[in-house]
Parts: structure tokens; sequence; C-alpha cells
């Protein structure tokens, strides 16, 4: 299959590229390095250290004989777009090609504009790109858990049946993201969706829960392969913070009260996710919906889940209560389905058997790099000055079985 990545230079895209090649899809990548330029711009890194696409392309073709395409350029820019389309004529269109931040998206008036127009004029000029040049491909796009919200009732795939004075319909499930950058994969959904509706074309829209770790089987092959690592505010998880601060021997940054609830799933369900997606296309006409996770935790959970792994490894782990930099329900309701991909075939890896090998001893080995500056959030939703640090409220510490 000819599988066209967008964004093939960031942590999951460079991940697929390679996880495709090496089952022998022909693959083609498509970056701007918008990703690195933005820690260029914040004086932040990925802890893990990548080498540039064309080195890690070379190794990959060195290591495996297997080619893969690169082109370079801005999904922003319309002439680029219809040139990669016409040239690598796609049969799947895979899409991570966006801003995948919500505190950088809400910095400043600056910052969310860019995320907007990055992400959605992007995947207007891919909607129109395949209703021009491949309407028979399948799109596979990157949305996120966060679009839901987190609503009082259960969260559906993607639509719910609703029955209003006496009449019944399914409709597209209703929206309350909590970030400017969610509110740009609201919006694509909605376009993809009409470009579903009204130019026959397909596509699954994955609402992904938050991503951890940072082997696969392909970056087992060689520490050139690398993909990307994030801890900084802006572009780090809570989960992958949590590890580099345990490490660091800084205080966790749990915000708030400590009880928000997400989805989560390990970077290798990712790729099981998205290659059951792409390998069952839906028909012309239809955008269907997968929730893309495996299980859920509140960030307290995952705060002495990290504490108590980091413990047993010999680390000294204090979890501090942030005052919460973000507007944000602290305690809510939290049932999502995510039954389609399990369906599908899904076999998934937890947290407990990932959180040592996969992500605290590859923290410790790159401790070096760790820019502790970066840890500490200054970004709000709120006020207008970002400069402040966000105060400890209170820190608690650590009994001898890693419980308080
Ligand atoms: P990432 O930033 O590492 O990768 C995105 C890549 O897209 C970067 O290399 C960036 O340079 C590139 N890019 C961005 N805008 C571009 C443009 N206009 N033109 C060309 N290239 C562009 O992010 P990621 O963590 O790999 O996430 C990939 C996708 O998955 C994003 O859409 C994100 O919203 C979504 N997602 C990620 C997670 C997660 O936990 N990582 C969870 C849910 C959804
Ligand atoms: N949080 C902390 N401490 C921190 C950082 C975050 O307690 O140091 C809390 C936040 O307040 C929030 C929760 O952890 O309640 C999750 O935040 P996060 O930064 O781990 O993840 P989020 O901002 O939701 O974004 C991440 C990815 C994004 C993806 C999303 C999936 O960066 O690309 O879309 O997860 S989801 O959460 O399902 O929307």
């Amino acid at each position: 299959m000819r599988v066209l990545i967008l964004g093939g230079d960031g942590y999951l895209g460079w991940s697929t590229a390679m996880y495709f090649s090496r089952r022998g899809h022909e693959v083609a990548v498509v970056d701007n390095f918008l990703r690195r330029r933005m820690h260029l711009e914040r004086g932040t890194d990925s802890l893990t250290p990548i080498l540039s696409l064309h080195e890690r392309v070379r190794v990959w073709q060195s290591l495996t004989g297997q080619n893969m395409a690169t082109y370079i350029g801005d999904l922003q820019e319309w002439a680029f777009v219809e040139r990669v389309f016409k040239d690598f004529q796609p049969e799947t269109v895979i899409h991570y090609g966006e801003i995948p931040s919500a505190p950088y998206s809400m910095i400043d008036v600056h910052h969310a504009v860019q995320t907007h127009q990055n992400n959605v004029v992007g995947t207007l000029h891919v909607l129109f790109a395949m209703r021009d040049y491949a309407p028979n491909a399948h799109l596979v796009k990157l949305g996120t858990m966060g679009e839901y919200g987190t609503p009082n009732i259960d969260i559906e795939e993607g639509y719910i049946e609703i029955e209003h004075n006496g009449r019944k319909d399914t409709l597209p499930f209703p929206k309350q993201p909590g970030s400017m950058y969610h509110l740009t994969k609201v919006h694509d959904s909605h376009n993809i969706h009409f470009a579903c509706r009204i130019w026959g074309l397909r596509a699954t829209d994955l609402n992904q829960g938050v991503v951890y770790g940072i082997e696969t089987d392909e970056t087992r092959l060689d520490d050139r392969l690398l993909t990307r690592f994030d801890y900084d505010e802006a572009f780090g998880t809570a989960l992958n913070r949590f590890c580099v601060q345990a490490v660091a021997g800084i205080p966790l940054t749990l915000y708030g009260k400590g009880n928000q609830t997400r989805g989560y799933l390990d970077i290798r369900d990712t790729l099981q996710c998205v290659e059951l997606t792409t390998l069952n296309p839906p028909p012309a006409g239809k955008m269907r919906v997968f929730n893309q996770f495996t299980e859920q935790f509140s960030v307290t959970e995952l705060a002495y889940a990290v504490q108590k792994a980091a413990t047993a490894l010999g680390y000294t782990v204090e979890i501090a209560h942030y005052e919460n930099p973000r507007i944000e329900m602290e305690e809510h309701y939290y049932n999502a389905k995510h039954t389609a991909l399990l369906d599908l075939g899904l076999k998934p890896h937890l947290l407990s058997d990932t959180l040592v090998e996969s992500m605290i001893n590859r923290v410790t080995q790159f401790k070096d790099r760790i820019i502790e500056d970066a840890i500490v959030p200054r970004i709000r939703w709120k006020s207008g000055d970002q400069m402040q640090k966000v105060q400890v409220v209170e820190k608690l510490v650590p009994s001898s079985n890693g419980r308080h």
C-alpha cells in the first residue's frame, strides 16, 4: 500500500513511518520541522537525542534496505500539498501533521491563532487534495479524546443516538474541548465529516487519548532511530513529565486536586491501532470515529504509579500539588467507550508493563539532557501574566511503600 504520513518527523509520525515501512508498505513522509522550531522558540528540547529526519531515513535504509521518500514543506501551502498528492498518489493518508499542545495554544492570541491556522488550514488542504487527486484514498486522521471534554454522561465513539420531541437520529457526539488546541481538532472533525458527506471521501477520525512510551520494536533496532520524548510544560504530557521529574529529583507537578481522568495508551498500541484502521477502511462517504485508548487513569494515579516504580529503583520521589494553571474540571465522571479497535483485534500493552523499562530506564539513560527550567509551569489558561511560576500548594512526602 502507498502510505503517506503527514507529520512524519514527529513523535508518532516517525514511529509510524518505520512501522509501516518494515511491513513492506511504500512510505512517504511529509514534515516542515515546525515541532523542532517550536522547541527552538522556547529553549527546550526532546529528552531523547534525535537525528535529523534525513539522517534517520538514511540509517533506516541502511539497516533495513527499505526506501522512504521525504517531502519537506508546509501543509498550509496549497501548491506544496497539491504536488505531494499528484506525485505520490497515496492509498492511505495518515495525518499527524498538526501542533499537538494544549498549553502552547493557550500562551497568548498569537499562539492560539498559529495553532488554529496550522491545524485547520492544513487539514482543509489535505481534504481538497484528496477530493481532487486521491478520492478513493482513506484518511486516517489523528483527533483527540479531549474533543469530548468531560461530560456527565458516557462518551460514545463519535456519534450518539438522540430522541428529541418524539423523533430519533444518530448525530455527532457533543463536543466541549478544554483548550484552543483541542478546539482545532473539533473543527477538523466537522470539516472531515463535511468532506465525507458532500464529496464521498472515506475517513477515520481517531480520537486518541494520551500516548506514552519511548520504545517500539523499530527504535530497539538502533538508538539512531529513536523518536522524540518531550517533558517541558508545553509539549510534555503529565506522565512523561512525572517520569523525568522523578529521575531529576523534582517534586511531581500534580495540577489541582488531581482527579482529572483521561484515556491513555502505549505508543506501540498507537501503531497497532493505526495499522488495524488502515487495513479495515470504511466505505466511501463515511467518517468513522474510533476512541483510541486502552486504560484510563486520574493524574493522581499516574503520580503514584511513577512514584512507586521510581522508588523501587532507588529514587526519592515527592509529589507536589500545584495550583492548577488550566481551567478544567478537577473532579468529574469519566466513562468513555473504546471497543471498536478491540473488536478489530487490538491487543493492549498495559502501563504497569511499560513504565519502568520503556520510560523510567530510558529517562535515566538521558538524564544529563534534562533542562530543569523547562519543567515548572508558567503558561496559564486565564491570567495575562505568564511569567510568574505557578505556586506549589502542598507537598506530599512519600512513605516507605510509596503511598501517602
Ligand atoms: P509531534 O509534534 O511530535 O508531531 C507532529 C509533526 O507534524 C511534527 O513533526 C511537526 O513538525 C509536523 N507538522 C506540524 N504542522 C505541520 C505543517 N503545517 N506542515 C508540515 N508538518 C507539520 O506530535 P505527536 O505527539 O506525534 O502527535 C501527532 C498527532 O497526534 C497530532 O495531531 C496530535 O494532536 C495527535 N495526538 C497526539 C497525542 C499524544 O499523546 N502524543 C494524543 C492524541 C492525539
Ligand atoms: N497535568 C498535571 N501535571 C502536569 C501536566 C499536566 O497534573 O505537569 C494534568 C493536566 O492538568 C490535565 C492532565 O494532566 O488534567 C492531562 O494533561 P496532559 O498535558 O498530559 O495532556 P493534554 O494536555 O490533554 O494533551 C495530551 C497531548 C495532546 C492530546 C491529548 C489527548 O499533548 O496532543 O490530544 O493528550 S486527551 O488528553 O485525551 O485530549
